[in-house]
């Protein structure tokens, strides 16, 4: 009971700071862009391509007619579509259980990348990029910390749950394929309702474009997955299989949640374009089917995921979540900080369907860091990031970006007019 009531106390504190950065989203989510089409000119992907196979994707200057209005950072927040499942998480008791939520909301996490084969922008070191959901109870927070190779440090919190990691992925183009490998590991603390706070961390899986040569070019998920909870030692383990020849086995993910002698408790089956089940199966593992109505019982799945539609008169094949995220209301604009990626004119052109005038702007932002690199070698100088350091994880041993907590209390100041954003 008392360390119920400490996590209650803990949870509290959480929500009336969080409460804090409200200001500035008063005006609700953006439904809709500017655009209800996308006319961007139709070119061969591969007819551009054809000449950079083995290079990673840093390495090449594309057309801005490849890109999409979002950047690498906006894919990261992407990931915080359905972070329902980690309130659904915290609401139980079983700690199995909970993992299922989790595991559901790791694997949700690729619902996004369906018809999305276009370039996000790449951030620029020290962009960053903030969002707040006072109907969902969560702010979040990304910087870019290093460019080369790029890799954006992040921070989601909520009274119930804290989301931390680092986007680094490593590309390769094959010809065949496109490979995009995400290498870095994402943290969850997760303070639930019997009273404690659990640690689960998990990485991502790989990310392919195939159908590039053909002119049909689509993404595809595959890999193991383990989403572990070092507090229980108890792990859930996924497979993403790869579309191959069948129809049938596009876009399946089936797995299992073992106990800490490895038990299994859980399984876990369904389509992470679509739909996820899972069906309690002590000592033993099962296929998942969707549950029917004829045969009812105990043991029957049931749906702890489901995507959300893609409306029409959304261009770019954008998810209504990716609508919202390069939203800036006038009560907004003062409050973001000066690197905040909602003020980056190409991006802004590029959602608005102003292609010629993104690519001048795109062309002089990135002059821009290249001038103030060399502003920094001349100096003898090296960047390092504003909002995160560096640091050993306490838990897990890793390196991770450790994030101070400070971008939120300086904003709160900007806000009051204590400060201001370059101080
Ligand atoms: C996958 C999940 C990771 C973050 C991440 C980083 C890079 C993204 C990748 C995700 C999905 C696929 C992606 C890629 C960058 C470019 C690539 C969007 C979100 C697209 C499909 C490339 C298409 C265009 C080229 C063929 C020119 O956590």
């Amino acid at each position: 009971v008392e360390t119920a009531s400490k996590a209650h106390t803990e949870e509290d504190a959480k929500a009336l700071d969080i409460q804090k950065s409200y200001k500035g989203y008063e005006d609700g989510i953006r439904k809709r862009l500017k655009l209800d089409a996308d006319n961007r000119p139709k070119v061969s992907l591969w007819g551009i391509l054809k000449s950079m196979i083995g290079k990673d994707m840093t390495k090449m200057t594309l057309p801005v007619s490849f890109n999409e209005p979002t950047s690498l950072l906006y894919r990261v927040v992407e990931d915080m579509e359905y972070t329902d499942l980690l309130d659904v998480a915290a609401e139980r008791t079983d700690s199995t259980e909970r993992l299922v939520y989790v595991a559901g909301f790791a694997a949700s996490e690729y619902a996004s990348t369906i018809g999305r084969v276009a370039k996000p922008f790449n951030p620029l070191l020290g962009e960053t990029y903030e969002y707040v959901r006072p109907d969902l109870g969560y702010r979040f927070f990304i910087e870019q910390v290093t460019h080369h190779p790029p890799v954006g440090a992040a921070y989601a919190e909520s009274p119930r749950w804290d989301y931390y990691g680092e986007s680094a992925v490593k590309s390769k183009f094959y010809g065949k394929s496109f490979e995009f490998n995400p290498l870095g590991t994402w943290f969850l603390h997760l303070r639930h309702a019997s009273g404690g706070e659990e640690l689960y961390t998990w990485k991502k899986v790989t990310s392919s474009v195939v159908g590039i040569i053909t002119g049909n070019p689509q993404v595809d998920n595959y890999g193991p997955m383990e989403v572990k909870n070092w507090t229980t030692g108890e792990v859930c383990y996924l497979d993403f299989k790869p579309k191959g020849w069948k129809a049938s086995s596009a876009f399946q993910v089936a797995g299992r949640v073992v106990d800490k002698q490895g038990r299994t408790r859980w399984s876990i089956g369904g389509r992470w374009n679509d739909k996820i089940y899972a069906r309690f199966t002590p000592g033993f593992e099962a296929s998942v089917e969707p549950p029917t109505a004829e045969k009812p019982g105990k043991d029957q799945a049931f749906l702890i995921w489901e995507a959300h539609p893609r409306p029409t008169g959304i261009p770019f094949n954008l998810t209504p979540f990716a609508v919202t995220l390069n939203a800036i209301p006038d009560r907004l604009r003062p409050l973001v900080a000066p690197t905040d990626t909602r003020l980056r004119p190409d991006q802004r052109a590029m959602e608005e369907g102003e292609y010629d005038f993104a690519a001048v702007e795109k062309n002089r932002v990135e002059e821009g860091q290249r001038a103030r690199r060399r502003a920094r070698e001349a100096k003898g100088e090296e960047f390092v990031p504003r909002w995160f350091k560096k640091a050993k994880h306490p838990v897990t041993g890793e390196e991770y970006w450790d994030f101070r907590h400070e971008y939120w209390k300086v904003r709160e100041d900007v806000a009051e007019g204590k400060t201001t954003w370059n101080q």
